[in-house]
Order: C-alpha cells, then sequence, then structure tokens
C-alpha cells in the first residue's frame, strides 16, 4: 500500500518503520520534522511535543486504526492538524476476532490446545472439556454497540444468541433486525449477560469502565471479551475475580499496558491472550492503510479528509 501511494503524494514520502518494531520516541521526534502529514498506528503517541517536532506546516495526522486515544486531539486542534482514523473497513475482522474470542473461552479452545501440546495420554470422556453452550440461548451483552458492536451482532444473531446492547444505536431499527434489546444501564447489562463484549472507545470517562465492582456485578460463570482496548479493563481485578472463581473466563485481544501483558492473567487457564491482532486481516489491513493514506492526500491536495475524527 505504501508504495501504491508512493507517487499519489505531491511530496517526498518518508518510511520509519522499515524494522518491523515501532520508533523510539526519539526516532519519532526526528522522524517526524517537516512533516506535512503523518500516517501513524496506535503505538505512535502523537502529543503537543510531536506536533510542535512536526513544525507549523503540519497539516494532517491520519491514524491507520479507528481507535484515536493515541493523538492529542485537543493539541491537534490548537494547531489546526486534522485528524482522521480509519472507520468502517475493519469492522467485520474486529468481530470476527471477537467471536474467536468468544468461542475460545466459552468452549475451551485453547486451553484444550494447550494440553494437547504436552503430549499427555488422554482417553474421551463426556465430562472433559465442557463449556458454555452459546448456541442455547446465552446472552450477549455488547457494551457500546457502534459499527464494531452490529458486526458482532449479526455473528450473534446467527448463534442464536439473545443480544443485549448499551449505546445509542442499541435503540434503532437497525439493531432491533439483528435481534439487538437496549439495556437500561451498564449494570443491567453486566447482571444479565453471559457475555460481555466490550466495543467503546478509550477515553478519559472509560478508563477502568469495567473494575472490580462491575465485575462483582457481573453474572457468576460468565466471561468477558475485549477487543476494543485494554485500559478499559482494570486488569487486577479480572485476574482477581477469575481466581475467586466468579467469572468463568476472559478473552483479551487488548492489555491494559500494552505491550506488556498482565502475568497473572497469563498463568490462567481460563483466559485467552492474543497480540492486539483484532484488525489484522489480510485485506482488512490494507484497507485500512489505504484510507489513512487518502485521507492524508486529500487534505495535502487542499480538500475534505474521507474520514475526519470529531
Ligand atoms: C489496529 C485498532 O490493529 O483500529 C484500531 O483502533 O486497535 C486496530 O484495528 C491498530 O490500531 C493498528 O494501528
Amino acid at each position: 500500500v505504501v508504495e501504491q501511494f508512493r507517487q499519489q503524494l505531491p511530496g517526498e514520502l518518508r518510511v520509519h518503520r522499515t524494522s518491523g518494531l515501532p520508533p523510539t520516541r526519539q526516532e519519532l521526534l526526528e522522524s517526524v520534522q517537516g512533516a506535512e502529514a503523518i500516517i501513524s498506528l496506535v503505538t505512535d503517541r502523537i502529543d503537543a511535543e510531536v506536533l510542535d517536532a512536526a513544525g507549523d506546516q503540519l497539516k494532517v495526522v491520519a491514524n491507520v486504526a479507528v481507535g484515536y486515544d493515541n493523538i492529542d486531539l485537543d493539541a491537534a486542534a490548537e494547531r489546526n492538524v486534522i485528524v482522521t482514523n480509519t472507520p468502517g473497513v475493519l469492522d467485520e475482522a474486529v468481530a470476527d476476532l471477537t467471536l474467536a474470542l468468544l468461542l475460545a473461552t466459552t468452549r475451551r479452545v485453547a486451553e484444550g490446545d494447550r494440553f494437547i501440546r504436552t503430549g499427555t495420554e488422554w482417553i474421551w470422556s463426556p465430562e472433559s472439556y465442557v463449556g458454555l453452550d452459546v448456541s442455547a440461548g446465552a446472552t450477549l451483552g455488547i457494551l457500546g454497540l457502534g459499527r464494531i458492536g452490529m458486526a458482532v451482532a449479526k455473528r450473534a444473531q446467527a448463534f442464536g444468541m439473545t443480544i443485549i446492547a448499551t449505546g445509542r444505536r442499541a435503540h434503532h431499527d437497525d439493531a432491533r433486525s439483528l435481534g439487538v434489546s437496549p439495556a437500561s444501564s451498564i449494570d443491567e447489562l453486566l447482571e444479565t449477560a453471559d457475555i460481555v463484549s466490550l466495543h467503546c472507545p478509550l477515553t478519559e470517562d472509560t478508563k477502568h469502565l469495567i473494575g472490580a465492582e462491575q465485575l462483582a456485578a457481573m453474572k457468576p460463570g460468565s466471561y468477558l471479551i475485549n477487543t476494543a482496548r485494554g485500559p478499559l479493563v482494570d486488569e487486577e481485578a479480572l485476574a482477581d475475580v477469575i481466581d475467586s472463581g466468579h467469572l468463568g473466563g476472559a478473552g483479551l485481544d487488548v492489555h491494559e499496558f500494552e505491550p506488556a501483558t498482565n502475568p497473572r492473567l497469563r498463568t490462567m487457564e481460563q483466559v485467552v491472550m492474543l497480540p492486539h491482532i483484532g484488525s489484522a486481516g489480510d485485506v482488512t489491513r490494507d484497507e485500512m492503510a489505504s484510507l489513512a493514506f487518502r485521507n492524508a492526500i486529500a487534505v495535502l491536495n487542499g480538500e475534505q479528509p474521507i474520514t475526519p475524527v470529531g
């Protein structure tokens, strides 16, 4: 995708990720100098210091992600820098991975796989690896029903799940047609759902949205799935509640202190952890990169960006 857009760019294109690793803070500060457009990833913290290091000519930061909690929007607005994201193109891929985690935890897929890899002798038994039958009327609670949540609902509907959701969209007809009923509050959703799946953005208000109190309010034996942002969940509280036997398990694609992962959660059989691969489908990643470049090029050409933030 980078090569495809190189010729269309009005100026020079500098690529600072040749090793595959994110740039260090120093490398980031140096690499943005003089840039008119920055194409950023979630691992790049774009704050006032980075924007100032770029200089007054900077016009746009195009994030290759739907989430933009890595960017200081106020600092960008103060400097008249447009910020764009990549909504829409990754909904299906993230929803697929959400269902993968949902099934991996409830039906103990990763646990069974780990067991087989130990090489231990085993004999089939009707009791072994019994998990939650999601297709037997389990209730899925979608916390923060947006585009991705809707794609999750579409899949859950096919599984015959009862679906409840929070968020404005939960009251819309398109949600109703997917079998989604609005939950009156987060508390009601937590108390009712057999599986709670998080799909809200990370903001100051949603940090630790799921803490000790909320985890205690969840149904005994229920599951938490997070393909949104790690800091939505207080991981130590999650480890405590799984340790206590109150929750059935958790599926986490994202982590509170990425790239670090919680050492307690890592030891728990009921927990499935992935390295933030929600949108890592081959077609999806190209579409995300392409949309970010098209946003940047539009702004550089003096046109309206396709998907501005805000
Ligand atoms: C990406 C994501 O993997 O879109 C997001 O907000 O977290 C993921 O889809 C990541 O942002 C790539 O930069």
